[in-house]
């Protein structure tokens, strides 16, 4: 029998919905989805239909006694695929404190290390103030860096999207428009603005730098004290489009001032499940993955929530993070250092690189990895696991939920 704890996470998966399938769909489903794993027998050839996605799991759990859950959410992610059933990620909602100040923030919210919607904050009069208009007068005619891309899911490893610059006023208008008169490759593309400091590889973005005549309407929440903060960043979307999944080194609030922004989120102890690249994820269709190609992915907790004009998302460091503006919207994110000054790297302006101690970690291990090649692959195999073993016993945290 399959180990009941192997097949828990599986079963939180299953859809009891009926499909029908046919003998061509279910062999191809043998060859293709499973990846020759499970056995052919599995797939009785006289079965036609299928009552539920359940029943074949069944079928599998007989079939498969010492499978792992991983080749067990592969068998089920492929059928659910060549059945045509849609995947979906069961949703933890983000949970939402309101009228929260700093002392409660710090008992409450801060130590769990775990993100939080804030609600009814005080954020001065950006709040009604930040119009298309207000923005565009106010920001005036200054020159930023932007992200435009023809499709909304913007895509940071395959670089879907171009940089370009326009002046702050121009932009802002045309962010806020659906079809374009003027545009740079097609009149429905959109535009992202992550704002930079004046030289982006020594200086940190600050709005009150940068933007000083909008940053006055803004009052950032006092969470943590005047000499950890690291930068203040506009972001400022077209109408659906979605921010690829990343992690950032130091914890932040999404001050979403206007507009109406999704917000998914993983856990860093997930990140076996992300397929990283850098400090980014592969799965760039959190809502619609391909699970052929991204199996783990749906082992992730998908957290999630909706923030509205006023909201504030407190994103702890690490945390991943996917974000759609499900309409035009102005947002300020403000990162703080919440580690002493000595774990970060001097030479990050973004807030992404990976603490000093981190990355001379990562050099050794590839120093180790480099040095394993010199083994016949059967022992670099057999030293490579007991390594895994070691990391995992020694650096491994029990600390958390
Ligand atoms: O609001 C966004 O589009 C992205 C926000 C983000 O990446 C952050 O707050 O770190």
């Amino acid at each position: 029998m399959v180990r009941k704890k192997k097949v828990l996470p599986l079963l939180d998966h299953l859809h009891t919905s009926p499909v029908t399938t046919s003998k061509r769909t279910l062999t191809d489903m043998a060859v293709k989805g499973l990846n020759n794993k499970v056995p052919p027998r599995c797939l009785d050839p006289d079965i036609t239909r299928i009552c539920s996605i359940k029943d074949i799991l069944v079928t599998f759990k007989c079939t498969l006694p010492a499978a792992s859950t991983t080749t067990l959410l592969t068998c089920w992610n492929n059928l659910t695929c060549a059945a045509g059933m849609e995947f979906r990620h069961t949703r933890i909602p983000v949970p939402e404190y309101s009228d929260v100040d700093k002392h409660r923030f710090l008992q409450e919210i801060y130590s769990a290390r775990k993100p939080v919607v804030l609600k009814n904050l005080n954020l001065g009069s950006c709040k009604t103030k930040w119009t298309v208009d207000y923005m565009s007068k106010k920001g005036g005619g200054r020159e930023v860096k932007i992200h435009v891309s023809e499709e909304p899911q913007m895509d940071f490893i395959q670089k879907n999207f171009i940089y370009r610059s326009l002046p702050f006023d121009v932009f802002v208008h045309r962010a806020a428009e659906n079809k374009h008169k003027e545009f740079f490759i097609s009149e429905e593309e959109k535009y992202y603005l992550r704002s930079l400091g004046e030289d982006p590889r020594k200086d940190v973005a600050d709005i009150s730098k940068q933007f000083p005549e909008l940053a006055e309407d803004i009052q950032v929440p006092e969470f943590f004290e005047k000499d950890q903060f690291f930068s203040s960043v506009f972001r400022i979307s077209s109408p659906g489009l979605q921010l690829w999944t990343h992690y950032d080194v130091m914890d932040n609030v999404l001050i979403q001032v206007t507009g109406t922004k999704r917000v998914v989120l993983y856990s860093p102890r997930d990140a076996p499940y992300l397929y990283l690249s850098g400090d980014k994820s592969e799965v760039l269709d959190v809502d619609t993955p391909d699970l052929v190609k991204y199996p783990l992915f749906a082992q992730a907790r998908r957290y999630e929530c909706t923030l509205h004009a006023g909201d504030v998302l407190f994103i702890p460091a690490l945390w991943f993070h996917n974000t759609v503006a499900e309409e035009f919207g102005v947002g300020v994110n403000v990162f703080w250092k919440h580690l002493p000054s000595e774990y970060y790297d001097k030479t990050d302006t973004y807030g992404n690189k990976d603490p000093t101690a981190a990355s001379r970690a990562v050099q050794i291990l590839d120093r180790s990895l480099k040095t394993l090649d010199e083994l016949p692959e059967e022992y670099k195999d057999f030293y490579a696991r007991k390594m895994v073993l070691r990391i995992q016993n020694k650096a491994y945290s029990t600390n958390f939920e």
